[in-house]
């Protein structure tokens, strides 16, 4: 770790606090000059460090950016060596972790960014991801045998986000099945989960799980073709959670449904939060539309679906629309 990274690190630990140049020095182990040095480089970067005659450095609670410094700390102590790769502007997680894994096969860990030029929803459509007021980020994941079930992975992360909200905050977000994140009755996060095959072997060697996170509201306002949809966790800027604290509760929600994913014991919490469960959907098939009554989560992650002459189906894979009242 570099002195810049370990003064960081020690900063986003005392966030708040006042920590004089000495302090840092000796806990360190480092010279006040480096101290000071580190203190610019930062500063330079956007972290906002007040300093005081007698008092020392403090690291304004204004400041929210993301790092693998604040992070680190905050992982349960099993994926403290996890990498994590924290950007400023990325085109897209998903797509810098598939660069990383095609050089080097073995990576696991996780990419972040402050924002994505180029967000990627599902079936190629735009994940709007502007700086300053969303997380994005992407787990790399191997996955072991017969777990390349992605739905099984998108429900899971599904879960841990709303669990990582739950624990940090008091909002009550809800799954809209199968792969996005209601609070309000506005759509605050949607989740990409992405394959790559492993060549050799025919199989999927590793697993792409991006999770975006509108955390507050855009400066800009969203654009407006998803102004009615769209919706953030807090509304203006907060200073009582950071997203370097959400990143951290989310990827240790996950990793702790992730090892022990094919009980699907975690599938009850999904359905708990399942808020289409009775509505009444539609959904497309061959281009065609239907109308259904959602019933169930199988043990698959799938969707139940009660069609108007009383049989029922699953859906497996796509979308469905539901009509949302102001509740959810
Ligand atoms: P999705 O295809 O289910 O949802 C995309 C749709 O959601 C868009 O067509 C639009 O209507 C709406 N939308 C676009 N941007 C937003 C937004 N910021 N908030 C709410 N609604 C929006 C969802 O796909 C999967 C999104 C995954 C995003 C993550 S971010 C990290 C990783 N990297 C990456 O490129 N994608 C993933």
């Amino acid at each position: 770790m570099s002195t810049k990274q370990k003064v960081l690190q020690y900063l986003e630990q005392h966030r708040g606090e006042s920590v004089s140049g000495q302090e840092l020095a000796d806990g360190l182990a480092i010279s006040r000059t480096s101290v000071w040095k580190a203190i610019n480089t930062l500063k330079a970067e956007g972290y906002q460090i007040n300093a005081a005659t007698n008092k020392g450095y403090q690291l304004s609670v204004e400041t929210d950016l993301l790092s693998e410094e604040a992070i680190v700390p905050l992982l349960s102590v099993a994926l403290e060596n996890k990498r994590i790769i924290a950007y400023k502007t990325i085109d897209s997680t998903n797509l810098e972790a598939k660069r990383i894994v095609n050089e080097d096969a073995a990576f696991e860990g996780v990419v972040v960014a402050e924002e994505q030029t180029k967000g990627r929803g599902r079936l190629g459509r735009v994940f709007f991801s502007p700086s300053e007021s969303g997380l994005y980020m992407s787990l790399v994941l191997k996955p072991f045998a017969d777990m390349d079930n992605a739905t099984l992975i998108t429900t899971a992360a599904a879960v841990a986000v709303c669990q990582a909200i739950e624990q940090l905050t008091d909002k009550k977000p809800q799954i809209k099945w199968v792969n996005d994140i209601f609070l309000d009755g506005r759509k605050i996060c949607g989740i990409l989960t992405e394959g790559i095959m492993d060549m050799e072997s025919g199989t999927i060697g590793t697993i792409i799980l991006g999770i975006g996170v509108n955390f507050r509201h855009p400066e800009a306002d969203f654009p407006e073709e998803i102004q009615h949809i769209a919706g953030t966790l807090f509304e203006a800027k907060n200073t009582e959670l950071t997203r370097n604290q959400l990143a951290a509760e989310i990827i240790n929600h996950f990793y702790s449904l992730y090892g022990n994913l094919a009980s699907r014991s975690y599938l009850d919490e999904y359905r708990k939060r399942c808020f289409i469960l009775g509505q009444q959907v539609s959904f497309q098939e061959r281009k065609e539309t239907f109308q259904a009554q959602a019933v169930a989560i199988d043990d698959n992650g799938g969707l139940v679906v009660a069609m108007p002459n009383g049989e029922e189906k699953t859906i497996t894979f796509g979308e469905i629309s539901v009509k949302l009242t102001a509740s959810q």
